[in-house]
């Protein structure tokens, strides 16, 4: 295997100054990290990406927070600018909202648009600086889909990959988006696509044949193909996965058991719900809490005998809309537990914080139901980790027809439609009421996929496609080089 080169915007870990020459490392929270860094850990190699501070990186204090990774770590530096136009700005109040389906979030700012090439080509130049003909560049996510084009304009002919975590939106959605011909052009300098599910893969391929009049789109069965500027691009679904054993293996730990024995002894007699998630208007968090006031409403047996317990980490507060969807939360968290709690029950326990690992499996395994939600979702990694934690076959997941996470989940979750507040409400008292063999046959079919299509499944599957398409390029340049050698005047 090739070296490999990892490109993200995020580094695993984020720096933060707590005064002169003071320093905090905070592991960074998230899909992307869960899935990469034990991958990257394992087999070594490069990572490439932001310590999440604004202007010049401390060097102590990064390599302070580097040693012992068991890979190399290379930092890229953003100015403050540059973070609220790239990162707050076309990353995650245009393309962020746009993908999720969410065009009225949008802000279109035009000057977004031009940081975002502009950091970028730094990223691409950081790239041309570290690597070797024959590495592996696999490159991640929505903040840096102009990577390829910038390396390409800079003359790099070596083999590009990108995988995009979140979904990728239909044609109706995407044509929203003003620089929609530039971005499909600089994605299509890539020549391995990865995106989570089928649906997003169709969707790409819907706007590369409405909007790339010069691109021809050529069906095939397992990896499609785009041929563009007299090169062919490669496409496929690749459906992340999450590093099973380790969570069935700590829910299964002493610690972990005690925990969750102690969260359940804190409420006799009632199953438990479980929300987990990032901060954010994507994972239709208040949706939820509707569906949940209206089982309480609509289905009394459910009342003292259900606990929501909510648990939300706090992400990109910085950008004002994330500020008042979090007040949206409290309102309707203080709504329910005004309305329906009792002298000696509470109907929603809400934590705004993350949870260590021990604490977050703990909760996965004392929790009777998951309930995951999201408007829209490139997978959902806690629908999955909920599933490894849960050797005893006893739990459901209730689980939105919108996470990518549904196409391989469906033959065990209870499907619903988010926006759909009864309906939602309805499958809360299905869940409750679900005898102990159904939900036993529901966890076991769930559970063989999430074992099977593993983090390390993910990987391989993504790295073998890619890999042939790298020696496919070594080997043409080293016929190319060949054949110049041959006639010393061409
Ligand atoms: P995210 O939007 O971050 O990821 P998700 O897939 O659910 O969403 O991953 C969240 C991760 O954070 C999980 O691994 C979970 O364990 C962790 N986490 C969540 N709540 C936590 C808490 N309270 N305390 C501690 N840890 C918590 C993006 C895309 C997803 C896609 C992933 C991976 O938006 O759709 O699944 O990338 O590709």
């Amino acid at each position: 295997m090739n070296r490999l080169i990892v490109v993200s915007n995020r580094l695993p870990f984020a720096l933060d100054s707590t005064g002169e020459d003071l320093w905090t490392v905070t592991p960074a929270a998230g899909g992307l990290v869960s899935a990469v860094e034990p991958m990257l850990r394992e087999r070594g190699g490069i990572w490439i990406g932001w310590p999440g501070i604004a202007g010049e990186i401390p060097k102590g204090p990064f390599a302070e927070a580097t040693r012992g990774a068991g890979y190399k770590v290379v930092p890229v530096a953003l100015s403050e600018t540059e973070r609220d136009e790239f990162y707050y700005g076309y990353s995650n109040e245009v393309i962020w909202p746009l993908f999720h389906d969410l065009q009225n979030f949008c802000s279109f700012e035009p000057a977004f648009w031009e940081t975002y090439k502009a950091v970028n080509e730094r990223y691409a130049d950081v790239i041309a600086h570290c690597s070797q003909a024959d590495d592996f560049v696999w490159v991640h996510d929505y903040h840096l889909m102009y990577v390829g084009q910038a390396l390409r304009e800079g003359g790099l002919r070596a083999a590009l990959t990108f995988f995009l975590h979140i979904p990728f939106p239909p044609y109706d959605i995407f044509s929203k988006l003003p620089q929609q011909q530039r971005l499909l052009r600089a994605l299509l300098q890539f020549d391995l696509l990865g995106f989570q599910t089928r649906r997003d893969v169709r969707n790409f391929l819907g706007c590369v044949r409405r909007v790339m009049s010069d691109a021809r789109v050529v069906p095939r069965r397992d990896l499609q193909l785009v041929r563009f500027e007299k090169r062919d691009i490669r496409l496929g679904h690749f459906p992340i996965g999450i590093d099973f054993e380790s969570f069935e293996r700590a829910a299964m730990s002493d610690a972990v058991t005690r925990r969750s024995e102690e969260l359940r002894a804190g409420f006799r007699g009632c199953q438990l719900i479980l929300g987990v998630d990032r901060l954010d208007y994507s994972k239709g968090i208040p949706e939820r809490l509707r569906a949940y006031r209206d089982a309480l409403e609509r289905h009394p047996e459910l009342r003292g005998r259900v606990v929501l317990i909510q648990v939300v980490v706090p992400s990109r507060v910085e950008i004002p809309r994330y500020h008042e969807f979090k007040q949206r939360i409290d309102r309707l968290v203080g709504d329910i537990n005004g309305r329906f709690s009792t002298s000696n029950w509470l109907p929603v326990q809400y934590h705004f914080r993350g949870l260590d690992r021990d604490d977050l499996v703990a909760h996965y395994r004392g929790c009777d139901i998951a309930f995951v939600t999201p408007l829209k979702d490139g997978m959902n990694l806690v629908a999955k980790e909920y599933c490894a934690c849960h050797a005893d076959g006893n739990g459901v997941l209730i689980l939105s027809h919108f996470a990518g996470a549904a196409e391989q989940l469906k033959t065990g979750a209870l499907l619903v439609n988010p926006y759909d507040v009864e309906e939602v409400a309805d499958t809360i008292l299905k869940a409750f009421r679900m005898n102990d063999a159904e939900r036993a046959a529901r966890m076991k079919r769930m559970r063989r996929v999430v074992r099977e299509e593993n983090v390390f499944w993910w990987v391989d599957s993504f790295l073998r496609v890619g890999a042939k398409l790298t020696a496919r390029f070594v080997r043409r340049a080293n016929q190319q080089a060949a054949k110049l050698k041959k006639t010393p005047n061409a």
